[in-house]
């Protein structure tokens, strides 16, 4: 049997028959002490390409809109970039290994479209292709499902130059990538995500202007919004074309919205903004159709950019849903025009009176169980799984070299027993994945914020140490239960 054969009946039996399996056993998790996870649940940590990387100009890779925007002045804390970030591209067999270590057996990590087009359109980077292969085969190797995520923010700057999001043609570029990345790695890989945080990205990046490629401009965002959700369609469809066997969802941050006083005007405000960051992405995919009571009705279509046929275009009936938490949204009514029409609100995680992580996010676990229950009304019976969670604590090694980091366990802790309880009431999750195996590039905010389950040097070669928090979730993985 050839190698890749191997690897092909080893997914057979890691992937097709084990997850199923998951989904009836969440499904039936009725008498189960607080804190204890269906049998077979999925234990899991995640990265993305351009926070882990590094190799920014190797193999012919082309230039990304972060790689761009990192050299803009002022952009990220202390002119950080993601040029070496954790150096992954070199290192992956050290980061399997410390998948291993920590009883970890799924493994969210992005690909980089500049790898596989460097410029966006055009035939495939063999190279690029390569790396994602051995990447895969490693992992399969060492018995960890490989869950990777399409998109995760860094866009060919190409594309870019050539209109970005908010030109309707990027998203027919989106499939033809994904085409090539199904019909590439589709015999080895049965789960696949299309976006990271569409909310975030298309925010951030074309409406705040804090993010790559930094424009402030309300109505691209809106463009840049339907095209996204296009691309939804047109890659699921690419995917399932080039296996159809192939498991498709995409990813979504959540939270729950609450308004930041009881007037009229705030409670108003938190129900829109609820609907343009929770439901934007997922219910137009789901069901075609955008969220009612958010852009006036008569000029939302031409907001948007809509045309006719794209509520079909739009549409996917994802195999399941990812689902990212970290904190709640307090939301207040604003009397500074946002330039979305109708709404102008500002939204922010960091104003209410809880304790805060050291990124200065509001540590809220109800909102966890809270916002499951409320997707789950959306989502349905689809299998979710959480792609994300975690919290940015910046503690140092000691003079031992060990990283004690007790908040984040308290952190973990917290929002597993939230997640334990929302499986246990019903709600169908079968993964989490802790963000993140490592510390990494935080965008923005460059190396000052680490989420990681492992401590990275940037100073001294990218070492890596396992934090306590990372030796703590090891032990929950293997125990299937919070300990
Ligand atoms: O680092 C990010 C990740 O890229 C997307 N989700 C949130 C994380 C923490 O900010």
């Amino acid at each position: 049997m050839e190698r890749r054969d191997l690897l092909r009946s080893g997914l057979a039996l890691a992937g097709a028959s084990l997850l199923p399996q998951l989904t009836r056993s969440a499904a039936a998790s009725a008498a189960r002490e607080p804190g204890q996870f269906p049998p077979g649940f999925l234990w899991g940590a995640a990265t993305a390409a351009y926070q882990v990387e590094g190799a920014y100009n190797e193999d012919g890779k082309g230039e990304s809109v972060w790689d761009r925007f990192v050299l803009a002045p002022g952009k990220i804390k202390n002119g950080d970039t993601g040029n070496v970030a954790c150096d992954s591209y070199h290192r992956y067999g050290d980061d399997i290994a410390l998948l291993r270590t920590l009883n970890l057996k799924s493994y969210r990590f992005s690909i980089a479209w500049t790898r596989i087009q460097p410029s966006g359109t055009g035939p495939a980077n063999a190279r690029g292709l390569d790396y994602y292969d051995r990447l895969t085969d490693a992992l399969l190797e060492a018995g960890i499902r490989p869950l990777p995520t399409l998109y995760h923010w860094d866009l060919p700057q190409e594309l870019e130059d050539r209109g970005g999001w908010p030109n309707r043609d990027t998203a027919a570029r989106f499939a033809d990538y994904a085409s090539i990345m199904g019909r590439r790695l589709g015999d080895r890989i049965e789960h696949w995500a299309l976006f990271n945080e569409s909310k975030a990205f298309t925010q951030l990046s074309y409406w705040f202007g804090v993010f790559a490629p930094g424009r402030k401009d309300a109505l691209a965002f809106l463009k840049a919004t339907h095209t996204v959700n296009l691309a939804h369609g047109l890659g699921f469809r690419a995917l399932k074309t080039a296996n159809s066997k192939l498991q498709v969802g995409s990813v979504y941050d959540v939270s729950p919205h609450i308004p930041a006083s009881d007037s009229a005007a705030d409670r108003a405000a938190a129900e829109a903004m609820d609907k343009l960051s929770n439901l934007w992405f997922v219910v137009p995919v789901l069901t075609g159709s955008y969220p009612e009571g958010v852009l006036p009705a008569a000029s939302q279509a031409a907001l948007l950019g809509m045309q006719s046929g794209d509520e079909q275009t739009m549409r996917a009936d994802l195999d399941f849903v990812g689902l990212n938490y970290y904190s709640l949204t307090r939301v207040a009514a604003s009397t500074q025009n946002s330039g979305v029409p109708g709404l102008d609100v500002t939204a922010d995680w960091a104003v209410g009176p809880d304790e805060k992580t050291d990124f200065g996010w509001d540590i809220y676990p109800q909102g966890f169980y809270d916002i499951l229950k409320r997707m789950q009304q959306v989502t349905g019976k689809r299998p979710i799984e959480i792609t994300e969670n975690g919290a940015a604590y910046n503690n140092k090694p000691d003079a031992t070299g060990q990283i004690h980091d007790a908040k984040r366990i308290a952190y973990l802790r917290a929002h597993l027993l939230s997640l334990s309880r929302a499986i246990a009431d019903g709600v169908p999750v079968r993964a989490y994945h802790c963000w993140s195996l490592l510390d990494n590039f935080e965008w923005a905010q460059g190396y000052s914020q680490r989420f990681g389950l492992t401590y990275v040097d940037f100073d001294n070669h990218q070492r890596r140490t396992i934090k306590e928090s990372g030796y703590w979730y090891a032990k929950v993985a293997a125990a299937n239960r919070v300990v």
